[in-house]
């Protein structure tokens, strides 16, 4: 079989490296050129516009340039072929990496480290042992497990909440509706890694982060957001870092990205906040993958990492 031809449709940063490393194999159309383009079989795509790809006739197969797929399936046009995401060891190191530091910087007290500096105050607050603080994971996926191996190498605890019932040695997990309130109940550092479907939108609002365990060694509960911007409140969590429901938070992801210049979280003294930078999606590690798979299509092989459509991730 002929080598089908890519269509590359990013919005909100540069194509040129992917589209070198791609068409190191294939021809690669850059968007806007391409649309209804008969020989075009797949499409590698972040945001893309919506109806493009429906534009495409013989569209064989997408490929999402991150793990996360939620920005597929805004495309109210969006054409029933198989969607690939991407499952890979140079992504879960990153976001493994982000989720360890953000954990010991709030488990080792660095906001107020930070804060004390510039006032040149001397004090130690009380050190307590990892094994004193459970870090809960919602979605114990690909990235979820990951960060919880390592966790757990630093000894904290660890929950995970995931839709159907995982097991992982050594973490405690629950599952589904039914789950939730305990997990949160049994939970001090709140990290979240789930992907945005209209079941997860606005998971995390004021009602669910009072279901976290506060009397631990940390002095509060605290939430890490990794997963995306709209499984969150923004309000919902200046609140509860106002009203002492939380006492501190680490968020990568936003409401609206990037996150407007006249946001409170910005300048919150209890927010340390990343512009969506937990793990980016390097081309170089990424491309080679992408083709690997295209070839393997065309042997006739399955495609590995594919979206459950229904369940939307
Ligand atoms: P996976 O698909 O491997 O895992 C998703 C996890 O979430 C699974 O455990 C799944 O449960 C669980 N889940 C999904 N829906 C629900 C629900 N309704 N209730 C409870 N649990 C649920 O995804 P990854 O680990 O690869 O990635 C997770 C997300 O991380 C991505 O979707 C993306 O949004 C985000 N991300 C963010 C990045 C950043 O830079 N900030 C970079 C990369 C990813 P089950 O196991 O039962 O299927
Ligand atoms: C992703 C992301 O989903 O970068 O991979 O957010």
């Amino acid at each position: 079989m002929e080598k089908g031809k890519i269509l590359l449709a990013v919005t909100g940063f540069h194509p040129q490296r992917w589209r070198e490393l791609l068409s190191a194999e294939r021809e690669v159309v850059l968007e806007p050129d391409g649309a209804s383009d008969p020989s075009i079989t797949y499409a590698v795509v972040w945001k893309q516009k919506p109806n493009l790809l429906k534009s495409l006739p013989n569209l064989r197969a997408i490929f999402s340039i991150g793990a996360g797929v939620d920005h597929i399936f805004a495309d109210p046009g969006l054409p029933d072929v198989p969607i690939v995401k991407v499952v890979a060891d140079n992504l879960t190191q990153y976001m493994t990496e982000y989720v360890v530091w953000r954990v010991l910087d709030h488990h080792r007290q660095g906001m107020l480290y930070r804060a004390q500096q510039p006032k040149k105050i001397w004090h130690e607050p009380p050190q307590r042992p990892a094994g004193d603080i459970s870090v809960g994971i919602m979605g114990l996926g690909n990235l979820g497990r990951a960060a919880a191996s390592v966790l757990l190498s630093l000894g904290f605890a660890v929950n995970g909440w995931s839709r159907s019932d995982k097991a992982m040695k050594g973490v405690s997990t629950y599952a589904g509706e039914a789950g939730l309130i305990p997990f949160l109940n049994a939970t001090d550092i709140l990290v979240v890694l789930l992907p945005l479907t209209p079941d997860t939108h606005g998971i995390i609002n004021h009602g669910v982060l009072k279901e976290l365990r506060k009397r631990n060694g940390l002095g509060g509960s605290v939430l890490i957001n990794a997963g995306r911007g709209r499984l969150q409140k923004d309000a919902d969590i200046l609140r509860a870092l106002d009203d002492g429901t939380l006492k501190e938070a680490s968020l990568d992801v936003f409401e609206v990205e990037p996150l407007p210049k006249t946001s409170p979280l910005w300048g919150h003294p209890k927010v340390f906040v990343t512009p969506h930078a937990a793990a980016t999606s390097d081309p170089v590690h990424l491309a080679p993958g992408m083709l690997r798979q295209m070839d393997a299509f065309e042997r006739g092989e399955k495609l590995d990492n594919l979206v459950d459509r229904k369940a939307g991730y």
